[in-house]
């Protein structure tokens, strides 16, 4: 499988996912804004969305979509601590909080990556963000992650938006729960190797 990426993007949280499952992957990184991969080739010939993640299965087929990506790759392996099966209930708040992060938390950062959006607008977003994040806290209260205890596939999409916190200037030390979560998420050792492979 190849997983073509872009250092600290979204395309984290997949990669982080492939080193959980300790399956073997290449990962070809992509230039967003010349749309080349590390190769020099055109990246809109593999995603015409123009988007990390990409995974390429062994076949040669495509598939899109960080949070279906993570799906795909932990039925694939059978990880269920990760994600139940399928009609257990479990299952489905993991993918209830896989919902929420992509549509809630995840789009409500692109205001600080794309510059036509102006000023007004990033202060509406930093609202709407502090508002989820407020929620979110509460729900980690008492509980290491997410859905309780166990650690999950929503548990890394969370940590690999949230760390753009840091890069727009978004403070949420105050929110106790959410920074003990991410401290925790960031010493895996899994989480580690990602971050520095992306870095390399
Ligand atoms: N709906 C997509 C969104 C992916 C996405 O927003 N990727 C960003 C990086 S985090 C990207 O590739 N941006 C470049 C662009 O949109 O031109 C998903 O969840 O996988």
């Amino acid at each position: 499988m190849k997983l073509f990426y872009s250092p600290d993007a979204c395309s984290l949280a997949p990669h982080i996912v492939l080193r959980e499952l300790g399956i073997s992957f290449e990962l070809i990184k992509v230039d967003l804004q010349q749309h080349l991969t590390a190769l020099g080739e055109d990246f809109y010939q593999f995603n015409p969305k123009a988007q990390v993640p990409l995974l390429q299965l062994g076949d040669g087929s495509f598939l899109t979509e960080g949070a279906v990506i993570s799906q795909f790759l932990v039925d694939q392996a059978g990880r269920r601590d990760l994600l139940a099966e399928i009609n257990i209930p479990q299952r489905y708040q993991v993918l209830a909080w896989m919902n929420f992060i992509a549509s809630e938390i995840h789009k409500a950062y692109s205001p600080f990556f794309h510059e036509s959006y102006g000023e007004q607008s990033k202060a509406v977003f930093s609202e709407i963000l502090n508002k989820h994040y407020e929620w979110v806290d509460q729900q980690l209260a008492g509980q290491d992650y997410l859905t309780g205890n166990d650690f999950t596939i929503a548990d890394i999409y969370l940590f690999v938006v949230t760390r753009w916190a840091g890069f727009i200037g978004l403070e949420l030390e105050h929110f106790i729960h959410l920074t003990r979560f991410m401290q925790q998420v960031a010493n895996r050792h899994t989480v580690q190797e990602a971050l520095a492979a992306e870095a390399a």
